[in-house]
């Protein structure tokens, strides 16, 4: 017998939306559903008649809002951008003051910073939450990353803790075993409130922008393994899931493991892979991250050249073409150890998968004083254990060296990472300039390298720099002999300029 008023409403019948309305309804919740297009909501329900909790459908927005219990908690699972903004649009005049809209989509932060405040004004409630972990995620326990109205979270928190993915709460190993209409039960649930408005997507799209990261680095480690030992696919894939059981245990690295070992259905003997077409698409998390990080003057580079790879990758025509004309070195094997080299390889990543985290929490540091947040970078890192994409191990290093300093300022001056990247960065040197040296761009390492090496160097060339900036612009220059704050200027055209040599 369905609750005359059900829990919670979610508006959005996609792949996302129809998920999670599961996965909540399994956690014993009465779920309203509406969709735009009513014949899904129909065809969802006729597929999914008997749910712990229940779901009814709605054919109007009206008799949505009436189905609700107050204060009415509404889940947005729609397109992002426009059409989230005209779903509000359409809410706001059926609600009440004190009524919670989440939008659970994929929105820009500083949308959801724009829409907070316009709702608060009107009394209602809003919460921008990260939700990660695509369909599988939604429908047996994503991440979920809330940000908005603190109260507000409050009374969603119930429905997130269940529906999240869980840890151990000693370990942090994700918790496995949700089946349908079965949650999990026990552990720490992926979930955790980050800040106020806006502070929920911006992790998020760090989140994705870390992703790109972490995907490209993947790639680039398949690709020197294939270029210079020349072993197939399924022997890579292999290797993958060799260092799957060591320090890179992650989801991104055991599928890709699995995605090596897959023959094609069609040819039924080539690898799946070798038949995929080399041009790589995306839907914009990555390329804002990297224009906040140009926004914000904060170093990002590995995240923008995961963007540039995946646009370099579009020009598929373009590098059809120029391949036969520019000429690389030329091709020799590789004469060194393949157990060797595959290590290398190995360190390689790591140490960049590293640097790329910790430009992306550099990221978040900077963003919260930009946007007055406080940001617990530790429960962030936690909360990335289980459902999202970028699960991995790996993860309970950064939570731990929060836990030692959480005023930590850069992520490679912790202790275990830079006792890890100390150890292994004669492997990564010698990987980049092995890619250089056989032609193999390898973009995110070589970055990542060059941003470790920046960030290490007490005097970078920037000296000669502000010179030149100071030759054509009259920019002015600090003195390494004088306090911070205080400028100088050569008057270059001058004629009678100093005229000391050095
Ligand atoms: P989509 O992003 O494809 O959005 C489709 C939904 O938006 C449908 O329910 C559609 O209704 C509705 N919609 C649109 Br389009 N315009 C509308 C309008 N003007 N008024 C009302 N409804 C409208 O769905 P999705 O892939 O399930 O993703 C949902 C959200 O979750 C997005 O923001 C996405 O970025 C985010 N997200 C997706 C993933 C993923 O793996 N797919 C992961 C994490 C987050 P209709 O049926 O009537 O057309």
């Amino acid at each position: 017998m369905p609750k005359f008023h059900s829990d919670i409403g979610l508006i959005g019948l996609a792949v996302m939306g129809q998920n999670l309305a599961l996965n909540i309804a399994d956690h014993g919740f009465q779920v309203s559903v509406y969709n735009r297009t009513t014949e899904k909501t129909a065809k969802f329900l006729a597929g999914n008649p008997a749910t712990p909790g229940g779901l009814v459908g709605a054919t109007t927005l009206q008799e949505f809002v009436r189905s609700l219990t107050r204060p009415r908690r509404i889940i947005l699972l729609v397109q992002a951008g426009g059409p989230t903004d005209a779903v509000i649009d359409g809410l706001i005049p059926l609600l009440e003051q004190g009524d919670i809209i989440i939008d659970g989509g994929n929105a820009k932060w500083t949308d959801t910073i724009r829409r907070e405040k316009a709702l608060r004004e009107k009394g209602l409630r809003f919460i921008g939450s990260g939700v990660s972990g695509g369909e599988t995620g939604a429908r047996f326990g994503p991440a979920l990353m809330p940000g908005g109205d603190p109260a507000a979270y409050k009374e969603l928190e119930p429905i997130w803790n269940a529906i999240a993915a869980k840890v151990d709460a000693k370990t942090g190993r994700p918790i496995p075993g949700a089946a349908p209409g079965i949650p999990v039960s026990g552990g720490v649930p992926c979930a955790t409130y980050i800040g106020p408005d806006g502070a929920g997507h911006y992790v998020k799209m760090i989140h994705n922008g870390i992703e790109y990261g972490d995907m490209q680095m993947i790639c680039e480690a398949y690709y020197l393994i294939r270029s210079l030992l020349g072993l197939k696919a399924e022997e890579i894939g292999a290797v993958f899931a060799e260092w799957n059981k060591g320090v890179l245990d992650s989801y991104l690295i055991e599928i890709t493991a699995d995605i090596l070992q897959q023959k094609d259905p069609v040819t039924k003997s080539k690898a799946l892979v070798d038949v995929i077409l080399d041009t790589a698409g995306q839907k914009g998390t990555g390329k804002w991250t990297s224009v906040n990080a140009l926004d914000m003057g904060v170093p990002a580079p590995t995240v923008a050249e995961a963007v540039f790879a995946r646009c370099l990758s579009a020009l598929k025509e373009e590098r059809v073409a120029a391949a036969k004309i520019l000429k690389g070195p030329a091709k020799k094997k590789y004469r060194g150890a393949r157990t060797a080299l595959i290590q290398a390889i190995h360190d390689a990543l790591y140490c960049s998968k590293i640097c790329s985290y910790a430009q992306g929490f550099q990221l978040m540091r900077e963003a919260q004083k930009e946007y007055n947040w406080t940001l617990n970078f530790g429960a962030i890192a936690q909360i990335w254990r289980g459902g999202c994409i970028i699960r991995a191990g790996f993860l309970q290093k950064i939570t731990e060296a929060y836990g030692r300093n959480p005023r930590l300022a850069n992520l490679l001056l912790d202790p275990y990472f830079n006792k890890t990247v100390k150890g292994a960065q004669e492997n990564w040197r010698k990987v980049v300039a092995l890619a250089a040296q056989h032609g193999v761009a390898a973009p995110t390492f070589g970055s990542a390298l060059a941003y470790y090496d920046g960030y290490r160097t007490a005097r970078l060339p920037a000296n000669l720099l502000q010179a030149q900036r100071d030759y054509f612009g009259a920019h002015t220059y600090e003195r390494v002999d004088q306090p911070r704050g205080k400028f100088f200027h050569l008057d270059w055209p001058e004629p009678a300029r100093p005229q000391i040599q050095a």
